[in-house]
C-alpha cells in the first residue's frame, strides 16, 4: 500500500530529533518470507465498512473486492481469521493506510517491534525492544492479542512488524485497543481470530 510521505515531516515527528530515546532508527528492508518462516500480511484500512468500521483486511480481500458497507453494528465484516503455524517464527506485517491520530501511547513495549515509514528522502524505521519505553507515540489503531500480552501500537500511515513464536495450537483473538469507532468491536473488522495448528 502506498504510504503518505508526508508522516515524518509532519509535527509529529519519529524518526527526527523528537524520537523516544528507547528507539533506533535504521534504514531497512521490509521482512521477506523464508523457507524457515512464516509472514501474515493484514492490511488496516479506515472506513472498510462504513464510517468508523475501519478494519484488519487480509490483502488478497483488498485487490478487487469493494469494501463491505456496515448496515448495523452486530454484522459482522469480512472474514480477517489468520491461521499460522506453532513452534515457528511468524512474522505479521501489517499496514495501515488509516490517517487517524486517535491517542497516544504510552508505556512498556509489550513484544519487539518496528515501525516502518517512508519519507522523503528513503524508508526509516524505528525499533523498541520489549520492555523499552514508549512515550506519548501518536496512534490510531493496536494490534493486540490480549491473552497473549501481545500491544502493539500503529500509528497513522505506517507498516508495523513484530515476530512471535506460538508455542501451541489454539484460537487467540486480535483486536485493536484504541477508541477507533463501531468497528473496533466487530469481528471482521478491528476483531479477529489468530488460529494457530
Ligand atoms: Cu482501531
Amino acid at each position: 500500500m502506498g504510504l503518505a510521505a508526508g508522516w515524518v515531516g509532519g509535527n509529529m515527528s519519529l524518526a527526527g530529533s523528537k524520537a523516544p530515546a528507547a528507539a533506533q532508527t535504521t534504514s531497512v528492508s521490509l521482512p521477506l518470507e523464508t523457507a524457515t518462516e512464516k509472514v501474515v500480511y493484514l492490511d488496516l484500512i479506515p472506513d472498510w465498512g462504513g464510517t468508523g468500521y475501519d478494519a484488519f483486511i487480509i490483502p488478497s480481500y483488498v485487490n478487487g473486492t469493494a469494501p463491505q458497507l456496515a448496515t448495523n453494528s452486530t454484522t459482522s465484516g469480512p472474514n480477517n481469521n489468520v491461521t499460522v503455524p506453532f513452534g515457528v517464527p511468524v512474522t505479521f506485517v501489517i499496514t495501515s493506510i488509516d490517517t487517524a491520530i486517535l491517542e497516544n501511547y504510552t508505556g512498556p513495549a509489550s513484544i519487539d517491534f518496528t515501525i516502518y515509514n517512508d519519507t522523503a528522502t528513503g524508508q526509516v524505521a524505528l525499533h523498541y525492544s520489549q520492555g523499552s519505553a514508549i512515550s506519548a507515540l501518536p496512534i490510531g489503531h493496536t494490534f493486540s492479542v490480549p491473552s497473549l500480552n501481545i500491544d502493539v501500537p500503529i500509528p497513522p500511515d505506517t507498516v508495523v512488524s513484530f515476530t512471535y513464536t506460538f508455542m501451541a495450537p489454539g484460537v487467540y483473538e486480535f483486536k485493536c485497543m484504541t477508541p477507533c469507532g463501531p468497528g473496533m468491536y466487530i469481528p471482521g473488522y478491528m476483531i479477529g481470530y489468530l488460529i494457530v495448528a
